[in-house]
């Protein structure tokens, strides 16, 4: 089987294991236990100069092949036109959009030089799969040093309308230079539309035809087995015994703006509020480490959240009841299966989302006898495949209440039976269906 060479910003490192290791890694796991492989991108280490030489090691299969960034390349690619133009763009939110030509150009050197530094590393027959919106001119940069491999990419976030896209400064260059990959894969059926409507408008009516939707899932099986070993950890006990028999509401997200936290602790609000039966008798966990810890709107958005806490509790905590615990710190991934899996409720609430895998991982880590219920937001990427959660329209604090009053008085025939509709794709539809999916596209498309 010929090579397989993975391109992402982030390249995991092989050493850190469990809660450190990065979602792409675990989704590409049985892709990359099949074949030999390379994973390709950034060091995560920050030098005077972006390195023009990769340091490469080997653990296994795996060949690891790794850039340190440079200062300046680090401020321009990464936090500037990938972190501040194009992630907010992407996520329809344009007012928080900024650009600056200097960030533009940093975010096309910054490609070149990944091109530059994998290309010599290339073999004829690699297949070659590029991950996500910092990558989006890194293939025709390879096309430029005549490299004929396959080359395929995969956006993770959504794609909005033509429109609101090509309001961001060069959206058509982008566009242009999606034009060079052999399949260009997104993650829902909407942001399929949306990006064949840009490409056919930008002139690129052939690339269109290489857009497709392959839906990111988890393994399901392995995360419902995590979930059950967990009941027996001391973590988990003592958590238990911490909610005296309360109902518990789950939230796991990075710190993000685009997860809705501000909107769904005033919904917890609203639910305390107006549905006062529940008081005392339910304890929101939202777990949400601090991500992306250096961007202003990140540090902003954090000082909104400790507010909320303050008031939430300040107005409804009883001497023996906090009702939101909030943290910052990340949760390692065995004892978050297990919260999941006590949960009543499982709050997945973003303003817009490529797809969103914790809404998966709380299915998968239900008891199917007595399941917990999801209530999700009708942006995720993950609805399609989510028949039987609770939908809300983030934005709507009320609505968050309501869904959560549903949830936490349904009956058990109702919970099994909203379970199983969700159950049914999130077993069936795992990452290992995704890596197939997508390598067969790219695969047979140069084979034709
Ligand atoms: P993310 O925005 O990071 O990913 P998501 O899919 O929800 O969003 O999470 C990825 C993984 O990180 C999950 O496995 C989750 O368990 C883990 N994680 C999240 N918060 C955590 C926490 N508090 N503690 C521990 N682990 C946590 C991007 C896109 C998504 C898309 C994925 C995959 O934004 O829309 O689903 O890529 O394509």
């Amino acid at each position: 089987m010929n090579r397989l060479v993975i391109v992402a910003n982030r390249v995991p490192n092989p050493r850190e294991r469990g809660a450190t290791a990065g979602g792409l890694a675990v989704a590409l796991k049985d892709a990359l236990a099949r074949r030999e492989a390379m994973w390709f991108g950034w060091s995560g280490q920050i030098a005077e100069q972006t390195a023009t030489d990769p340091t490469e090691f080997k653990a296994g299969r795996i060949t690891y092949a790794t850039l340190d960034l440079g200062r300046e390349d680090y401020r321009r690619f990464y936090q500037g036109f990938a972190n501040g133009s194009l992630w907010p763009t992407l996520h329809y939110r344009l007012g928080l959009s900024q650009f600056s030509r200097e960030d533009h150009a940093g975010y096309g050197r910054v490609n070149a030089a990944f091109a530059t530094a994998l290309a010599p590393l290339l073999r004829p027959d690699d297949s070659i799969w590029a991950h996500d919106f910092h990558l989006f001119p890194f293939g025709a940069e390879l096309r430029r040093l005549g490299c004929k491999q396959r080359i395929g990419f995969f956006l993770h976030v959504p794609f909005p309308p033509g429109g609101l896209f090509c309001a961001l400064p060069r959206a058509e260059e982008l566009l242009a230079d999606l034009a060079a990959y052999d399949v260009i894969g997104v993650q829902t059926e909407d942001d399929a539309a949306n990006l064949r409507g840009a490409l056919i408008a930008a002139g690129q009516a052939e690339a269109a035809a290489r857009v497709h939707a392959f839906p990111i899932g988890i393994e399901a099986e392995p995360f419902t087995i995590l979930a059950e070993k967990a009941l027996t950890k001391r973590e988990t006990e003592r958590f238990r015994t911490s909610l005296v028999d309360r109902a518990l509401i789950i939230g796991v997200d990075r710190l993000d703006y685009t997860k809705g936290l501000p909107q769904r602790f005033c919904g917890y609000g609203q639910l305390l509020a107006r549905f006062k039966g529940h008081r005392s008798k339910v304890t929101y966990l939202q777990v949400a480490p601090v991500s992306r810890g250096d961007v202003a709107q990140y540090r902003a958005l954090r000082r909104e959240l400790d507010e909320w806490v303050g008031r939430i509790n300040g107005a409804y905590a009883e001497p023996d009841w906090a009702p939101l615990r909030y943290m910052t710190r990340a949760v390692a991934r065995p004892v978050l299966a297990g919260f999941m899996r006590m949960a009543r409720v499982g709050l997945v609430t973003p303003l817009r989302d490529g797809m969103n895998l914790v809404a998966k991982e709380y299915i998968a880590a239900q008891n199917p006898d007595d399941p917990g219920v999801l209530v999700l937001s009708r942006f995720a990427g993950a609805v399609a495949q989510l028949p039987g959660a609770l939908l809300v329209n983030p934005l709507d604090p009320d609505e968050i209440a309501e869904a959560l009053d549903q949830a936490l008085t349904m009956n058990r025939g109702e919970r099994r039976s909203r379970f199983e509709d969700c159950a049914v794709s999130v077993r069936r539809d795992g990452a290992k269906a995704w890596c197939r999916d997508f390598l067969g596209v790219l695969e047979g498309a140069n084979d034709a």
